[in-house]
């Protein structure tokens, strides 16, 4: 299978305050581009070329660096944008918001330990609400451009909610202070597609 670059689903400046425009273009225009051509690039002629993303982390223990790093980076921004929204913030409903509560005792508890796995992530990675294999929730995080498909996580999973905490994503606005960032970020969350993602992954 081939891979597509898609549209960020928003314009740059779409996430302001919370994430300036700035951030937004460097971020989706030259950090994630970068990934995907860097992706696209290692995978010609690999044996792993032809398959999807899926098969690809099921396996990438065996994989190249250049295929990890840069198939991981492609995957998690896609994750990362499609949790984001203009009309983003609140709190979730319906099926989502029960297993929350069923998992974490509360939205707060949620919240709570979400901040924390992005917070205490040392240097570049991203923090992860996934569906287990027990089709349980689960907060997790993973270093560089790691992910819970891949074979080599600490916790598997599918992941649908995505906590980008790599410096490039914040830096400019909020240079070092990596709690603020992820304080604001609450408010640009779309839970409609995150409860899209969830019902796709117990489906
Ligand atoms: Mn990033």
């Amino acid at each position: 299978m081939s891979f597509e670059f898609p549209e960020l689903p928003y314009g740059y400046d779409a996430l302001e305050p919370h994430i300036d425009a700035q951030t937004m273009e460097l971020h989706y225009d030259k950090h994630h581009r970068g990934y995907f051509g860097k992706f696209t690039d290692a995978l010609k002629g690999s044996d792993l070329e032809g398959k999807s993303l899926e098969d690809i982390f099921a396996e990438i223990s065996g994989a190249s660096g250049a295929i990890r790093n840069n198939g991981g980076g492609y995957f998690n921004h896609l994750v990362y944008w499609n949790c984001m929204g203009p009309s983003g913030g609140g709190a979730p409903t319906g099926a989502l918001a029960q297993a929350i509560d069923g998992a974490f005792g509360s939205f707060d508890a949620f919240q709570t330990k979400m901040a924390d796995a992005g917070m205490t992530r040392f240097g570049s990675g991203f923090a992860w609400l996934v569906v287990d294999d027990d089709r349980k929730l689960a907060v997790t995080s993973t270093p560089n451009q790691d992910n819970p498909l891949m074979d080599v996580a600490d916790v598997q999973g599918q992941p649908i909610l995505a906590l980008d905490v790599w410096e490039h994503a914040y830096y400019l606005k909020y240079q070092n202070r990596r709690p603020d960032y992820i304080k604001s970020w609450w408010n640009v969350i779309d839970w409609k597609n995150v409860s899209r993602h969830f019902d796709e992954a117990m489906s």
